[in-house]
């Protein structure tokens, strides 16, 4: 009886969602309702390891205490000003940002995409009166298999057939080159027409595909060389998610030649409490918005200023960095035997605790399917939830805050469900 109206709980969540909701998701079947730490519970009380982390934002674990303490505190004093007016908070924000960051200026914004479009709308600003390229002729150079949001505009530089197919007409101004490719970078460079190279330094849609170590590195370089801006989307890498606080750069690295000129961040700045995002860069970059050129009502919000500043104190207080460096090379380690021991574990990729398994699809004898997605129902029955991507690919990435033991558990999880798939 009690299994009925428990059940109904589920299936009632479902149905509504697709009922009522347009169908731009196809979500596993699990219905969460509360969270802590690297845990979240459904709405039949069944307790599993989130290795999603809401897509890189919860890297400091769901519902942290002090986030929490900090979201009621601020969500009684003030919420929102909009920029019409200062605000107490967005100056300490800024200068927490620019200083943790090393940048010595920083826009804010809401989402991941918004901040994207920020930067481009920045750098051809910055080709315009900075870099001097004439009038609606600036170009950015993207890679093949990017994904930087959903907007028109970044979709117009998508190669994904489905996050493009059927919103047209496109942006203009987008050139794109394969990921990974020094050689093509340099030459798409040679148009002096080009103000940024924007690309995410892994690429987490594509599958956490991760570039040769040196590619940054590289790719700044030959940016500098042609006076364009090197644009880093650090909006799933960044935050400590690659056991580095930037993905792009070493944490130690000052030297602004060897840094980013723009880095953008989202996700994690706010610990999955409330959509914050930023853009980073110098005076002389961020100094082409003046007022009336940019802008958002919530972006610089006292709620998320308030809970983007106790989200990186946490980060530096718990060593999350160093912690994710540590735990990600076990768990690398440890796929790896899965790797070695099953003909259809193909590989494992990624940096610090932004990994990836990838699966041979196959077809079981009645003639049913064993892709990526089959296998990760089978980490849900055994408590553990994790997302495919193209049929093949399943993103491990849990949040920053697990410890070993709990790492262990969920690498158990993980060798279960793989024996049981096999
Ligand atoms: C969804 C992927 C992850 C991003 C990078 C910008 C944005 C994202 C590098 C936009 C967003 C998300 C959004 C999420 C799925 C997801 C994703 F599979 F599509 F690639 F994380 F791996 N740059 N990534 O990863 O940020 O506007 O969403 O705040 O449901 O679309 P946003």
């Amino acid at each position: 009886m009690q299994e009925t109206s428990i059940r109904s709980k589920t299936q009632r969540a479902i149905e509504l969602e697709e009922r009522f909701g347009a169908h731009n998701y196809h979500p596993l079947p699990v219905v969460l309702d509360s969270g802590l730490g690297v845990f979240v519970w459904d709405v039949e009380g069944k307790r599993y390891y989130d290795l999603l982390s809401a897509y890189s934002a919860v890297n400091q674990g769901h519902c942290h205490p002090r986030l929490v303490k900090v979201m009621q505190e601020q969500a009684a004093r003030m919420t929102l000003t909009s920029r019409a007016f200062y605000n107490s908070v967005l100056g300490d924000y800024a200068r927490v940002v620019c200083e943790t960051f090393g940048y010595e200026k920083m826009l804010p914004m809401n989402t991941g995409a918004e901040a994207v479009e920020t930067a481009v709308k920045m750098a051809r600003k910055w080709g315009y009166e900075k870099k001097g390229i004439p009038r609606d002729q600036a170009k950015v150079v993207v890679c093949e298999g990017n994904f930087h949001g959903r907007t028109i505009s970044i979709i117009s530089m998508s190669t994904d057939p489905d996050s493009q197919g059927g919103f047209g007409p496109f942006t203009p101004g987008f050139e794109v080159i394969a990921y990974d490719d020094i050689p093509a970078l340099e030459k798409a460079l040679e148009d002096p027409n080009v103000c940024a190279f924007l690309v995410e330094p892994i690429q987490g849609e594509k599958g956490v595909y991760t570039p040769a170590d040196d590619y940054v590195e590289k790719a700044i370089a030959a940016c500098k060389k042609r006076n364009v801006l090197f644009i880093c989307d650090e909006i799933q890498t960044g935050i400590a998610r690659t056991g580095r606080l930037l993905c792009g750069i070493a944490d130690e690295e000052r030297d602004p030649a060897k840094r980013p000129d723009v880095v953008i961040l989202a996700k994690a700045l706010s610990g999955g409490m409330y959509p914050v995002s930023a853009v980073l860069s110098r005076h002389e970059v961020m100094d082409v918005f003046t007022p009336g050129t940019h802008g958002s009502t919530y972006g610089g919000n006292p709620m998320g200023a308030k809970l983007a500043i106790e989200a990186l104190a946490i980060v530096k207080d718990e060593g999350l960095i160093a912690n994710t460096q540590r735990l990600g090379k076990i768990f690398r380690a440890e796929m790896q035997k899965l790797v070695d021991q099953y003909d259809f574990v193909k590989l494992v990729r990624g940096k610090g605790l932004l990994n990836a398994l990838v699966i041979e699809p196959r077809t079981a004898a009645d003639g049913s399917p064993k892709t990526a997605w089959e296998l990760c129902l089978l980490l849900r029955d055994n408590g553990l939830l994790a997302k495919p991507t193209h049929g093949d690919i399943i993103r491990f990435a849990p949040p920053l805050v697990i410890t070993e033991e709990q790492l262990m558990e969920c690498v158990n999880i993980i060798a279960l469900s793989v024996r049981q798939f096999a």
